[in-house]
């Protein structure tokens, strides 16, 4: 069989990456060929991603590809979910794109429900409710007249804006649109009376395409700037978990996972969406996946509460590698404070050493006093947190949940996984860290019909992948501190 280079552009809410991946005779080799930041900037309160800069990025991963003489046979785009363009009339773009964090949906699905009634709209989506869901982003642009939404003709997700600069082809990928809540769930298709609050028609939205489709070549433009052929540019699982949990390295089905980076998304996969009036209760979302498949899961706050430490360390001159942290976290006295990682207190502070303590005293806990102790509750509570998804998440599944695979970045922090598997009571496997670019590569592969399904996708990660198994330990006194957890989170059970 012919080797095959791809090249995945895989974008994430702080880093945007080129990976290049080969697949020959059923193994696949990645590296990474660039890395570029990604960020919000506040313009007058208003929160934007910086599209051009990606773009500038991604062409400049063309160049480099050129320069290296990388023979790349087609391209996939993935992207964090929820956010998106609007095209005026000609095709050019009205503004960069909102950002998810922006306070513009504050209290925004409260007055949106006026309208259409909460139960309704998730009797129709099986969409979780969040604040930052693309309808309801819509609908607080249309209340705050903002200008770039009264005049489009198009709006275009992440990923699709992106491939659209890139083709000139205007998309509407299924798992990307999946997370914006203005999917019928059944049809799987735009459903129009969503977009009524906001003033808008189906016709906004282009069709809707699957993953694995062509989404069309790369522009002349660019290929005469960049030296890059005109190569097809394939509509993969344009949402980067849907990409992600392409790549679940899993031999059968009695399996949850756990996508770790920015987010923690919790779930399963299945055939068909689950909408009843439990998982509207416990706010389960069931998105798009590859094939057909459902992804039923929920959204934890992951990384990011760390993250934004690490950035208030980095400017008082204390810049923390990840290994730094875990050493920190383990050498500390587990269980002294708990957090609940999704308490909205965290969602967006200006300071977050200052919503930890805050939250800490509110709840009668002593706040951290130093690095090491709010890295340690960081974990502690993820942990904890992870159990209590996963526990609701047994109700749901029509199988035995027997292990969670742990994949994305945050799988290369090996005391977060054994704290998981203490907590949950279930092996955890951790791997492949680089899964959302993966999914991407393969679902090319797919595209390009280099690979028959999931199964076969699943098994070349598996044969080329280290993965490590975490087995539970010292459970009682996990689920000793559990009950503490949920008494102080006042999480009901
Ligand atoms: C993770 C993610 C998640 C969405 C959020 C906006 O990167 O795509 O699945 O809910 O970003």
């Amino acid at each position: 069989m012919k080797q095959h280079t791809m090249l995945a552009f895989d974008l994430g809410a702080t880093s945007g990456r080129g990976i290049i991946g080969t697949l020959n005779n059923n193994r696949l080799e990645t590296y990474e060929i660039s890395r570029f930041p990604n960020r919000v900037i506040n313009i007058h309160g208003k929160l934007y991603w910086n599209l051009l800069s990606i773009f500038e990025s991604m062409k400049e991963t063309l160049a480099e590809c050129v320069r290296r003489k990388i023979p790349v046979d087609s391209i996939g785009i993935d992207t964090w979910g929820v956010d998106f363009v609007y095209l005026g009339k000609d095709g050019s773009l009205l503004s960069m794109p909102r950002a998810y964090r922006d306070p513009y949906t504050e209290r925004i699905p409260e007055q949106y429900f006026t309208h259409i009634p909460r139960e309704e709209v998730y009797r129709i989506t099986g969409t979780q409710i969040m604040n930052f869901n693309s309808v309801y982003q819509l609908y607080a642009a249309r209340k705050e007249n903002y200008a770039p939404h009264l005049h489009a003709d198009k709006i275009l997700f992440i990923p699709d804006a992106l491939a659209y600069l890139l083709t000139g082809k205007c998309v509407c990928e299924y798992t990307i649109a999946s997370t914006a809540q203005l999917l019928n769930a059944r049809s799987r298709e735009i459903e129009p009376a969503l977009l009524q609050p906001a003033g808008m028609g189906k016709d906004v939205f282009p069709g809707i395409v699957f993953p694995g489709e062509k989404i069309g070549l790369l522009s002349e433009l660019i290929s005469r700037e960049t030296g890059f052929p005109r190569v097809p540019v394939i509509s993969v699982a344009g949402h980067d978990t849907a990409s992600a949990i392409a790549a679940v390295p899993a031999q059968d089905e009695k399996f949850a996972y756990l996508s770790s980076g920015t987010w923690s998304l919790m779930g399963i996969e299945l055939e068909e969406p689950i909408i009843t009036k439990d998982s509207y209760r416990m706010n389960f979302t069931n998105e798009g996946g590859i094939e057909g498949t459902i992804r039923f899961l929920k959204n934890i706050t992951g990384m990011w509460i760390l993250e934004e430490c690490l950035k208030i360390w980095k400017r008082n001159d204390k810049p923390y590698d990840y290994e730094e942290i875990i050493l920190m976290a383990q050498k500390e006295k587990p269980f002294q404070r708990f957090i609940d990682p999704d308490s909205p207190t965290f969602a967006c502070p200006k300071d977050m050493l200052k919503a930890i303590a805050e939250y800490c005293s509110e709840t009668g806990q002593l706040p951290p006093e130093n690095g090491a102790e709010t890295v340690r509750c960081i974990f502690d509570s993820l942990a904890m947190k992870y159990n209590y998804v996963l526990g609701r998440l047994k109700k749901f599944a029509p199988f035995p949940i027997e292990k969670l695979h742990i994949i994305g970045g945050g799988a290369k922090n090996p005391l977060l996984n054994q704290f998981t598997a203490n907590t949950t009571g279930i092996p955890v496997i951790s791997g492949p860290a680089e899964a959302t670019a993966i999914g991407n590569l393969l679902l090319q592969a797919k595209a390009l019909g280099l690979v028959e399904n999931r199964h076969d996708m699943r098994r070349i990660i598996r044969n080329g992948i280290r993965m490590e198994t975490f087995m539970p330990v010292e459970t009682d006194k996990w689920q000793k501190a559990y009950r503490e957890f949920l008494n102080i989170t006042r999480l009901e059970e």
